[in-house]
């Protein structure tokens, strides 16, 4: 079973339009708050990211995002999009899986192979400009085997998810 891993604290920035405002209303945290119906946003424009810093050299497992549900229409704007594993804000390193083009159902769970990283990042590929707007994104990690403890129990095989970590959703290039 692969546990959670957190990030927490956001950072937003885009060379689109005024992000400030977006920043303000719709904060990078709010990808990463466990919390449905708070969204992230990007500013409008073309190869917008959304990454999570997760602090620790992470193996991943997978990744599921949660996108907007509230309207199929708007939901539908935040596909097709690429997730990368690396080690910096905006990294496209490993490549997860193939590029998704559905918009829901969620969860829609990307799978990395056991990549490994710092940041997890969500990239908007195509043609046509949008917002990224989504709900959540969760990071797996494999879970470590069960450890023998001195009397002889098996111990816990559940990690302790990220304490720190940030986010930061912007625009690419
Ligand atoms: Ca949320």
């Amino acid at each position: 079973m692969a546990v959670s891993v957190g990030a927490n604290d956001a950072v937003v920035s885009s060379k689109f339009l005024d992000p400030k405002t977006l920043v303000e209303l719709y904060p990078a945290s709010n990808a990463v708050d466990g919390v449905d119906g708070t969204l992230c946003s990007t500013a409008f424009g073309w190869g917008n990211y959304l990454s999570l810093n997760l602090k620790y050299p992470t193996i991943v497992d997978r990744v599921e995002v949660f996108n907007r549900d509230d309207r199929a229409e708007w939901a539908a704007a935040l596909p097709p999009f690429n997730i990368y594993v690396g080690d910096a804000y905006g990294a496209k390193t490993i490549q997860c899986g193939d590029t998704v083009t559905k918009a829901l159902p969620n969860p829609l769970t990307v799978f990395c192979g056991g990549a490994a990283g710092t940041h997890v990042t969500l990239v908007q590929v195509g043609d046509s400009p949008r917002f990224l707007r989504m709900d959540q994104m969760t990071v797996y990690t494999p879970a470590p085997p069960a450890i023998k403890t001195g009397s002889g129990e098996a111990g816990s095989g559940e990690a302790e998810s990220g304490e720190a970590g940030s986010v930061e959703a912007g625009s690419g290039e």
